[in-house]
C-alpha cells in the first residue's frame, strides 16, 4: 500500500470495444478518458511518481495493465493473461518495466494468470483460479513470486466474478473489502472482513494508496462503511470502465 511508483497507459478509441461479460452498452469514448484522466491525477495527488505510456489501439483492453504484469519493489513479472485477444499487450509493456526494475521475470506457459486475479496482502500473496487464471499458470506464478521472497496461497475467485480482486480488495492493514460470496472462514483469517451492502457488490474494487482509499463514485452506502472505519476516500467516477468490466485497480500498476 506504500507504493511510490506506478505505470499506467491511456485508453485507446478502441477501448468502447473491450471484453465484457454482458451485452451492455459501449463506453462513452470522451467520459471514459475524462474517468482515465481523473485517476491518474488522484495517484499523482496521492504522492505517486506516475508514468503513463501511449495508447494501443490494437488492443481494446490495454488501458488495463494490471492483468498483463506484476510490479513489487524486488522486481517484476510478466503474465499470460487468459483472454487470446489480450495476450499481445504483454510486450508492450516489457520495456517500461525494464526502465524501472533490474529484476523483470516472465511466465513462459502454458498456463495463464491475469493479475486481476492476484492480491498481495502482507504476509502473502493470494492467487484466485477463475475463467482467466489457470492452476498451470497460478503454479507457475507460485514459483516466480517465491524468487521475489513473497509466500503464495492458490484460491478460488466465486464463479460468475471475472477476476479474485473484482470480488475483493484490501482496504487498510489487516482489513479486506470482500463481495458476500467471499465471505466465508477459510480466505481471509486473521483479518477484519467488511462486506459490501446490498446491492453495491461493484464496489468491492477499491484501490489504497497510501493514506487513500480510491472508492467508486456511484456506491455511497460502502464508501459511508469504509469512512466510519475511519479510512479516507476519494471517490471517482468509474460508471464506462464498468462496462467493460473494470474498476480501480485495474488501471495501475503500482510498487
Ligand atoms: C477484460 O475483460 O479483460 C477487460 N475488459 C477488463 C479487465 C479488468 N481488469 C481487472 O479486473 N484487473
Amino acid at each position: 500500500m506504500r507504493f511510490t511508483h506506478a505505470i499506467t497507459r491511456t485508453p485507446a478509441p478502441s477501448a468502447v470495444h473491450g471484453i465484457r461479460s454482458g451485452d451492455g452498452p459501449d463506453p462513452d469514448f470522451p467520459a471514459l478518458l475524462a474517468e482515465h484522466a481523473a485517476y491518474v491525477t488522484a495517484l499523482r495527488d496521492a504522492g505517486l511518481a506516475v508514468t503513463e505510456l501511449p495508447p494501443l489501439d490494437a488492443f481494446p483492453d490495454a488501458l488495463f495493465v494490471e492483468d498483463v504484469a506484476l510490479t513489487f519493489p524486488e522486481g517484476a513479472i510478466l503474465l499470460r493473461p487468459g483472454a487470446p485477444a489480450r495476450a499481445g499487450e504483454v510486450a508492450h509493456i516489457a520495456a517500461p518495466l525494464r526502465d524501472h526494475h533490474h529484476v523483470v521475470l516472465a511466465m513462459t506457459g502454458p498456463g495463464h494468470v491475469d493479475g486481476g486475479d492476484v492480491l498481495r496482502r502482507a504476509d502473502r500473496v493470494q492467487i484466485g483460479l477463475s475463467k482467466r487464471t489457470d492452476r498451470t499458470g497460478a503454479e507457475e506464478l507460485a514459483l516466480l513470486l517465491n524468487q521475489l521472497g513473497y509466500a503464495t496461497e492458490i484460491t478460488k475467485t466465486p464463479p460468475g466474478v471475472l477476476h479474485f480482486k473484482t470480488g475483493c480488495s484490501l482496504v487498510g492493514t489487516g482489513v479486506m473489502l470482500v463481495i458476500p460470496e467471499l465471505v466465508d472462514s477459510q480466505r481471509f483469517v486473521g483479518m477484519q472482513v467488511l462486506v459490501t451492502p446490498d446491492g453495491e457488490k461493484g464496489a468491492a474494487n477499491v484501490l489504497r494508496v497510501g493514506e487513500y482509499l480510491l472508492v467508486n463514485a456511484q456506491y455511497p452506502k460502502t464508501r459511508a462503511m469504509l469512512e466510519a472505519e475511519g479510512l479516507r476516500c476519494i471517490a471517482l467516477c468509474t460508471e464506462q470502465i464498468a462496462r467493460i468490466d473494470a474498476g480501480l485497480s485495474c488501471m495501475s500498476l503500482r510498487w
